[in-house]
């Protein structure tokens, strides 16, 4: 039998059990788990890093956008073999997000939430992801990097109670994405099918305030229908409505702004997964970022206050504000940044 074919749910649990127990077999290097999952940084340590403002609403919803910028899943660490694991567990579900006060969306989410957790590792590691879907339709997890062919999450699909174990080694060291690959790709990439992959170089970053930042875009149209009292599929087809955001939730860091610290340095860490345009900008105000490729160098390339990226593009954005006040950042298209992908910074004096 193949080890990667597709479970139930049933046999999965058997499966858990039998890592366990071949765990045991190999303790030689150790016990199996020998780290849990830390949720922040690891190079924020050394630096300061803001609160998170009290009475932050949550809109209902199961996390909101502030706690995901600075929220990174690094998997439960385990030694194998004499090699570290990290083992992540994502579930594949239905989550109705509340967009705003008049739009809740039926989203289809990784661990239910949009976007999906921010998986991290160091180059090098062997990653093992256990994906279940519960969320009624077949999905995949495909990744951005190096892995073979039956680990792309391309096929198979893994329908309704069905899990599949993905696994690879971590390379190469970048910001790098995950998404469901099941056809219309779009579609259930908008839907919130989609995370961020960070692979960190096995020399660390220098240390910053990391930011995960996630420009997506949803369509709403049958939302829109439905509010309106209307069949699905009354509307023009050609002018479906879209609205976009930061980290899952139309305009929520316009509204609360997210906090940093002045002559601080700040790491964001920027990918697009907007569907619906060719290409779309991000700007900050008031100061300029330097740039690392798809985060695959250790040096800037450039210096700029606005770049352009393609679908699925990411960049590491690096830069520092020395006075104190509320800067804007946003996409460059007006109609993206009015139609919810809107943020601001307050930068706070030290
Ligand atoms: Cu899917």
């Amino acid at each position: 039998m193949s080890k990667h074919q597709i479970y139930d749910e049933d046999s999965l649990f058997s499966r858990r059990k039998l890592l366990k127990v071949g765990l045991a077999g190999v303790s030689i290097a150790g016990t199996a788990a020998v780290g849990r999952k830390l949720l922040l940084s690891k190079a924020n340590t050394s630096v300061k890093i803001p609160l998170l403002p009290e009475d932050l609403p949550n809109l209902g919803n199961n996390i909101n956008p502030m706690a995901i910028c600075r929220e990174f899943d690094y998997g439960t660490v385990k030694q194998e073999n004499g090699r570290l694991v990290r083992e992540f567990q994502i579930t594949a579900n239905i989550t109705h997000l509340q967009l705003n006060s008049l739009i809740e969306f039926p989203a289809w989410t990784y661990n239910s939430r949009v976007p999906g957790p921010t998986l991290r590792a160091i180059e090098g590691d062997w990653v093992r992801v256990i994906f279940s879907n519960q969320a009624g339709h077949p999905h995949t997890m495909h990744f951005h990097g190096i892995h073979s062919a039956e680990m792309d999450g391309v096929k198979p699909p893994v329908s309704n109670n069905k899990s599949f174990i993905y696994e690879f080694e971590a390379l190469p060291y970048g910001l790098h994405l995950y998404h469901c690959h099941i056809p219309p790709v779009t579609e259930h990439i908008s839907k919130g099918l989609h995370g961020m992959f960070i692979i960190d170089p096995k020399q660390g970053r220098p240390p910053a305030d990391e930011i995960v930042m996630v420009m997506g875009g949803y369509d709403i149209q049958e939302t829109k229908e439905s509010l309106l009292g209307l069949e699905p599929g009354t509307l023009d087809d050609n002018e479906h409505t879209k609205i976009y955001a930061f980290n899952g939730i139309p305009d929520y860091l316009a509204r609360h702004p997210l906090p940093i610290y002045q002559n601080q340095l700040v790491r964001i860490y920027l990918l697009n997964t907007i569907e619906f345009v060719p290409s779309v900008t991000f700007h900050i105000h008031a100061n300029f970022f330097e740039v690392y490729p798809t985060g695959m160098t250790l040096r800037p390339t450039q210096k700029t206050d606005v770049i352009t990226m393609g679908m699925a593009e990411r960049h590491i954005l690096e830069f520092t504000y020395s006075l104190p006040g509320q800067y804007m950042f946003h996409p460059h298209q007006d109609d993206i940044a009015e139609a919810g992908c809107m943020g601001r910074f307050t930068i706070l004096q030290e």
